[in-house]
């Protein structure tokens, strides 16, 4: 998948700023607030840092250590955000968890008279953060259902990639479903999901339709409350791990997009020291986590246990509760949690049954831009 957009002077939350070393942060603009960059007489950004406080290897090499503090601070941003969100999911804005009518939605598209023309339709956007494991279960719903869509990687710092409508920009979390070019906007990983089953039931023969069962609304909330929370404390949980994660992260997140190995470097070693720190100092004991690995494969043991002895938690075919949670340990494959998760010896070979069938029946991903 293409990454896009560059690094830029960017706005730095009050909340990520009380993070950074005064070192630093005394450096940085002294305003508080969105920050444009404000300009001098040649038309060029101010330098980040006050001439009178240069050193000489700043001097010398200004693009080098600009690009480095970005990395920096951007490190900083991004994975104090995730593990703000990670320990307290962000609830979406009210007019869009319920006021999304899907009914309504198909009455004002006539154009879209089937299930395929919904699935085939061009203009379905995923706003997502690609490690994000809410993102990752929409996409997992998403590439189940065939549903035709385009990704766009937002960079968690700037989020320049959500500046299209007001309205989209000032959705705070991702990911965020846009269609019709834009106005019609669905946020909250579980709002998106139960709204995209409620249009295509609309198209579907009566028995044919999916309806929310009030289990499958409670391992809904199962997955959210007690399986996303544990993956932070597990990516960040030792300084090896969260170092390994980092190194995945710093490579693949619109952060590191079109930025040089000394701010990918910057982005590994710093995010890596601050989530682990953050990790063991907050979010550990904030859910009284002692062992996070124990943790999770106590959480995989309730969620198999809930199944039945059926292939999927949905009997036959996976439910919404199985793509959920399916799409929650996929975000995890490329990090050494996914790994112990995925070893029979260390879950079950029920767990690693179970996410193999998840595999073959989500498929490919039905993204045309990735
Ligand atoms: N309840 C939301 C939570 C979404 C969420 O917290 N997303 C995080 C990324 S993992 C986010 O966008 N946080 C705000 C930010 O990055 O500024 C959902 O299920 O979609």
């Amino acid at each position: 998948m293409p990454l896009r957009s560059g690094v830029a002077r960017t706005p730095i939350p009050a909340s990520t700023a009380a993070l950074i070393p005064r070192r630093f942060n005394s450096s940085l603009p002294s305003s508080s607030g969105p920050t444009q960059g404000s300009k001098n007489t040649n038309g060029n950004h101010d330098h980040p840092f006050p001439p009178q406080r240069r050193s000489s290897f700043l001097s010398r090499h200004p693009k080098t250590v600009g690009v480095a503090a970005l990395g920096l601070v951007g490190s900083v941003a991004y994975f104090s955000t995730k593990a703000q969100s990670a320990s307290t999911p962000s609830q979406p804005p009210a007019e869009y968890s319920t006021a999304f009518d899907a009914d309504a939605w198909v009455t004002s598209h006539p154009a879209i008279r089937s299930e395929a023309d919904f699935k085939n339709q061009d203009g379905i956007i995923l706003y997502q953060y690609e490690t994000c494991p809410f993102c990752n279960k929409v996409r997992a719903y998403l590439d189940y259902e065939k549903i035709k869509y385009q990704v766009v990687e937002v960079n968690p710092m700037t989020k320049a990639e959500k500046k299209v409508t007001p309205e989209l920009a000032s959705i705070k979390a991702v990911p965020v479903l846009a269609m019709d070019g834009h106005k019609t906007l669905l946020s909250d990983s579980t709002h998106i999901i139960r709204n995209l089953n409620n249009i295509l039931n609309h198209y579907r023969p009566e028995a044919q339709r999916k309806t929310i069962t009030e289990k499958e609304q409670a391992d809904l909330a199962f997955v959210d409350q007690r399986v996303v929370i544990l993956t932070a404390p597990n990516l960040y949980r030792t300084w090896g791990e969260s170092l390994e994660s980092f190194d995945y992260l710093a490579k693949n997140s619109q952060i590191a997009a079109n930025s040089s190995k000394l701010n990918q470097w910057f982005t590994k070693y710093f995010g890596a020291s601050v989530m682990y720190l953050l990790t063991q100092k907050k979010l550990n004991k904030k859910y009284g986590i002692t062992d996070a690995r124990e943790s999770i494969y106590q959480a995989i043991k309730e969620w198999l246990a809930g199944n039945n002895g059926a292939p999927f938690r949905g009997g036959s075919s996976p439910n919404l509760a199985d793509l959920s949670c399916f799409g929650v340990f996929r975000a995890l494959e490329p990090y050494p949690v996914g790994r112990d998760v995925m070893n029979p010896e260390k879950t079950s070979e029920e767990f690693v049954a179970w996410y193999k069938r998840m595999q073959q029946v989500v498929g490919k991903t039905s993204a045309t831009n990735i």
